[in-house]
Order: structure tokens, then C-alpha cells, then sequence
């Protein structure tokens, strides 16, 4: 059974798609965790106290005080849940079923190494400076639409009513957030079916709703419903 009182810290900020997957999955496993909130737009992930913990300057960090664990990157901090309850609700495919989970582990890798990072909040500041907002809006968009696009494609054969069958896996737990974003940049869903119905099926779940961006505890009074 999940601890009653939260062994579990997670440095989080409301519009961050990577913290988003955390509270995704915590939510579906209905594991306890206490929110320590670093304000991404003050500056805050680039604080002494916060660079102790995550030395890249980036949220989220889980920290499971009863291990001792720190984690600084979101889908090791994933994984870790798994591992570290297995009991709870399972994320992954079971290990008899490899190529399930090398295929549920590429689609992961396709949002977050191939166009979370490449569409972040960082490189999209310094391609602002660089060449100014025009060319960073298009860029975050290019990158998310072809990031979509490849997915599209990756998941369609195994696709139910989730990326891999009909039983969310962390795929899914990656992929809403990005969505979120990518929605920000004005990309269109209609172009991914596969995907549009993925991210309808997810969103009438209640742990994805709880966990949206506009639901938390740092969401400032004019974003929140
Ligand atoms: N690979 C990291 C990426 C984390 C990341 O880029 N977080 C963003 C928010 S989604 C962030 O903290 N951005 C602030 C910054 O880069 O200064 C992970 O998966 O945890």
C-alpha cells in the first residue's frame, strides 16, 4: 500500500509539462506526495538552494525521503514509481512482454529527448533572442507538429483507446502534457486522429483532469477552473 503521510516531494511548477507527467502518474497511482513549488518564470530553478537538488535548473525533482532518492529527470523519476511501488497501479507493460515495453519506452523517448527539450521553455527563450518571437513561435511549432507526426505514425498499429492498447502507460503519461503545449503553439490536432482520440480518452480520466496545469496549487487566480 502507498504511505499515508507523503514520503514523496516534488518540486514542481504549474506549467511545467515535464512536472505534468509526474503528477499524472502519482494521480493514477494514487500515491501521496507534497508539492514544493519552484516559480520557473522568477527565475527560481536557478536558485542555490534548488541547484543543490537539480543542478541543470530544470523542474521537476522527485525526492522520496524514505530512500534517500533524488531525482532530477522526469522519466527516470517515472520509472522509479514503478520500481519503487509495484503494487500500484503499473505504468509499463509487464516485463514478460518486451517488445511492449521497448515500444512504450520509444514513444516516451519520442516526446521527451525528440521534442520536449528541442521545444522547451529555455531554447525557446535564446532562439527569441537570437531571432527574435516570430521565428521561436515557428520553430516551437515545426517541432512539435513533426514530433506528432512521427508518433502519429509509431502508434498507430498498437493504438486502442490508449498509445499501447487499451491500458494507459506512462506513453500516455508523456504524451498529454506535451499536447497541452504543443495546443499553446497553435498546433493542430486534427491532423493526428490517433493521437486526438488518445488525448479524449485521457482527458475524461479524473487523475489527468486533477492534474492539469490549471488545477494546482501554484496556478495563478486568473489561469484557474
Ligand atoms: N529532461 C528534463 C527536462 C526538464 C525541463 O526541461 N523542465 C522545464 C519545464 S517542462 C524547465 O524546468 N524549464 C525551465 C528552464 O529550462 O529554465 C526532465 O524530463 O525532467
Amino acid at each position: 500500500m502507498p504511505p499515508k503521510t507523503p514520503d514523496l516531494i516534488l518540486y514542481t511548477f504549474y506549467r511545467s509539462s515535464c512536472a505534468a507527467r509526474l503528477r499524472i502518474a502519482l494521480n493514477l497511482k494514487s500515491i501521496p506526495v507534497s508539492n514544493n513549488y519552484v516559480d520557473v518564470m522568477k527565475g527560481e530553478q536557478f536558485g542555490a538552494e534548488y541547484a543543490s537538488i537539480n543542478p541543470y535548473g530544470t523542474v521537476p525533482t522527485l525526492h522520496d525521503t524514505s530512500t534517500g532518492a533524488l531525482i532530477p529527470q522526469s522519466v527516470a523519476a517515472l520509472e522509479y514509481l514503478e520500481e519503487r511501488y509495484p503494487e500500484s497501479r503499473p505504468l509499463l507493460p509487464p516485463a514478460s512482454d518486451f517488445a511492449g515495453r521497448a515500444h512504450v519506452r520509444t514513444l516516451i523517448y519520442q516526446i521527451s529527448s525528440d521534442v520536449q527539450p528541442i521545444a522547451g521553455t529555455r531554447n525557446q527563450k535564446r532562439i527569441e533572442e537570437l531571432a527574435g518571437p516570430d521565428a521561436a513561435q515557428a520553430w516551437g511549432r515545426q517541432v512539435q507538429t513533426s514530433g506528432f507526426a512521427a508518433y502519429e505514425k509509431l502508434v498507430k498499429e498498437k493504438a486502442g483507446r490508449f498509445s499501447y492498447g487499451d491500458e494507459i502507460t506512462l506513453a500516455d503519461v508523456v504524451l498529454v502534457p506535451q499536447i497541452y503545449r504543443a495546443m499553446g503553439f497553435g498546433v493542430d490536432l486534427e491532423q493526428f486522429p490517433t493521437l486526438k482520440k488518445i488525448f479524449e480518452n485521457m482527458e475524461a480520466e479524473e487523475a489527468v483532469q486533477r492534474a492539469h496545469w490549471k488545477r494546482q496549487g501554484d496556478t495563478p487566480e486568473e489561469f484557474r477552473h
